[in-house]
């Protein structure tokens, strides 16, 4: 599954652009919660952010990609912007599901996001059904789902790969394996040392990339979609990756793992090592990484202030978008 092209130095600005404003987002969220704004449940995604930035470089505009319950990442990778993300967040009627949905349905259908979802293992089944959709429709889209190791672990998650496998569909299979479902370490939940190993009972390609390289998953990822587009099915691809905080806002990690572990996960933080390469070889400078964060910085400063200035959605926002508007406007 390894290609041979390099990334341009287009394509690095863009995942290290990607990845900076999904570390500021989840960054300005973390500080909302801690000053007790109330935004509802969220899970950040905070160190994994090569794997978002990584995937959704390999993908066109009009693929699809569908995300789990850590989703802001994935959907910023892949083109939502971050103030009506924030205002979805806020339930502020300005944002993507007009302040209905919360963290964990995220959805623009205009950016390729089939949905943040709370259920483990949906995405699975959804970017199926798109990738099928594609191909029934005879077009070159792809669809690429996320999941941790623990959604690996999930029924449907078989189901889908088998199915793919038969029908030849354009999906990829995106396992972030960042050591923990909730606190039970991978270690004690998984038969295999390595996930992708499982890709090979399916008859398709299994890689392990680093997953605090956006440019090992972004190879992993080209190939993959090189090979949906071309008809030849699905690939399975773990990305080892780590989340610095808790499953949840509220969770303490200390509970089940060790402040060294965390420390040695830090020590390889993606943007950090992204900076180290840039700085050692080029092509990009550090003026130029440092220009990319503080217009970021700028563009979370606006997200916040829409968010905060947007109003709550009415009581005439009740009933709609919650049922498909059947013809005569009943719902
Ligand atoms: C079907 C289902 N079972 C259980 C849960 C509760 N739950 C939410 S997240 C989670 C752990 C998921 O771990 P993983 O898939 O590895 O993703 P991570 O949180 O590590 O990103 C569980 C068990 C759920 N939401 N859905």
């Amino acid at each position: 599954m390894k290609t041979t092209s390099k990334p341009t130095a287009e394509k690095l600005a863009w995942m290290y652009e990607r990845m900076s404003l999904i570390r500021q987002f989840e960054e300005r969220l973390k500080w909302l919660v801690e000053t007790g704004v109330p935004v509802g449940a969220v899970h950040y995604y905070i160190g994994q952010e090569a794997v978002a930035a990584g995937v959704c470089a390999a993908l066109n505009a009009d693929d699809w990609i569908a995300s789990n319950h850590r989703g802001h990442g994935h959907c910023i990778a892949k083109g939502v912007e971050v103030a009506p993300m924030m205002a979805e967040l806020f339930g502020k009627v300005t944002g993507t599901n007009r302040g209905k949905g919360g963290s964990m349905h995220i959805t623009d259908i205009t950016k390729g996001i089939l949905g943040v979802n709370p259920i483990v293992g949906a995405s699975v089944g959804h970017a199926l059904g798109a990738a099928l959709s594609a191909k029934v429709r005879q077009t070159t889209q792809v669809a690429a789902a996320f999941f941790g190791e623990g959604g690996a672990g999930i029924g449907i998650t078989h189901e889908c790969m088998n199915m793919a496998s038969i029908w030849k569909l354009p999906v990829i299979f995106v396992c972030e394996n960042n050591g923990y479902a909730q606190a039970t370490p991978v270690e004690y939940a998984s038969s295999t040392a390595k996930i992708s190993d499982r890709a090979a009972g399916y008859n398709m390609p299994g890689v392990n990339v680093d997953g605090q390289d956006p440019v090992a998953v972004w190879e992993a990822a080209e190939a993959a979609v090189k090979r949906a587009r071309a008809g030849e099915g699905p690939s399975f691809i773990e990305a080892k990756t780590y989340r610095y905080f808790g499953h949840h806002q509220g969770d303490d990690t200390l509970r089940y793992r060790l402040k060294e572990e965390e420390q040695a996960a830090r020590d390889r933080d993606c943007l950090k090592q992204f900076r180290a390469k840039m700085e050692k070889s080029g092509p990009l400078k550090l003026a130029d990484l440092d220009a990319i964060d503080a217009q970021n910085k700028k563009l979370l400063d606006d997200a916040v202030e829409f968010a905060k200035s947007s109003p709550l959605p009415g009581p005439e926002e009740l009933y709609t978008d919650v049922y498909v508007q059947a013809k005569g406007g009943a719902q």
